[in-house]
């Protein structure tokens, strides 16, 4: 696999309390492929930051809590050179080689978003747990009635075109960033493609999301609720 595409990439990683993984995540970022590494913090309690910084990650904090909103302040803070954007988890559950696969369709013109489908790619058994693959069926078939378009997953590792990610004018605060990239991309008739990729059980750590039934349903609630707001 090579290690470099021909563009201008910033990577960001969103991250909350990931202190026993983003060391190992940061470490295995292929040098010289991003120009600009941004891990998005805010509120983490525990060492995250402290040991990003000391990777060589810019890290950034702000003060609103969500996953949307750390994104959000990281996209304020890209160098006026970067030419696309790859968004990843701080878990290690992606392969950041991989982001290659992403961004080279920018790079050559063919794409402006570039989703990392974890359906369509080697999934190891218990990554993707059945009230995940729900919740992703369920959107992905909303989006397919509303704009005849089939994504085959909301996969949080993705890459956009800067100028394309500007013109979305992104705004959900929480889970709700995924989906409402996805259907802005849609509505925006932008060049919008998958490709697979590989995913595993995060690595270490504490879970956020799919771990808990409580907090699942509120996400999916979230997302659901983000693809009808942004549809209409
Ligand atoms: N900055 C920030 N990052 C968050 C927040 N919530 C989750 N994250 C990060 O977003 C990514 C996804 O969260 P996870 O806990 O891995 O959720 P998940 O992938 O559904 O669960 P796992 O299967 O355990 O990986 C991780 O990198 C988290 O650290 C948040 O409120 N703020
Ligand atoms: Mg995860």
């Amino acid at each position: 696999m090579e290690s470099s595409a021909d563009i201008r990439a910033a990577l960001i990683i969103p991250a909350l309390n990931e202190e026993p993984v983003i060391g190992r995540t940061l470490a295995s970022v292929p040098a010289g492929l991003f120009a600009q590494i941004i891990v998005a913090d805010n509120g983490s309690t525990d060492r995250t930051a402290e040991i990003a910084r000391s990777c060589g990650a810019i890290v950034l904090s702000t003060p609103e809590p969500g996953y949307g909103s750390a994104c959000l302040r990281a996209i304020e803070s890209l160098s006026g050179d970067i030419e696309a954007v790859v968004f990843m988890q701080a878990d290690s559950s992606e392969d950041p080689r991989e982001a290659i696969l992403l961004l080279q369709p920018i790079a050559d013109g063919q794409a402006d978003l570039v989703i990392g489908s974890r359906t369509l790619g080697n999934v190891e058994p218990g990554a993707l747990l059945a009230h995940q693959r729900f919740g992703n069926a369920l959107a992905t078939l909303m989006m397919r009635l509303l704009f005849r378009h089939s994504f085959s997953d909301l996969g949080p590792f993705r890459a956009i075109r800067r100028s394309a990610l500007m013109a979305l004018d992104m705004r959900e605060p929480r889970y709700g960033w995924t989906v409402e990239m996805q259907v802005k991309a849609l509505r925006r008739k932008l060049r919008v493609i998958e490709v697979p990729v590989s995913y595993k059980r995060r690595a270490a750590g504490e879970n956020k999301i799919s771990g808990n039934l409580v907090n699942s349903a509120k996400a999916g609630a979230t997302i659901l609720y983000t693809v009808l707001r942004n549809a209409v």
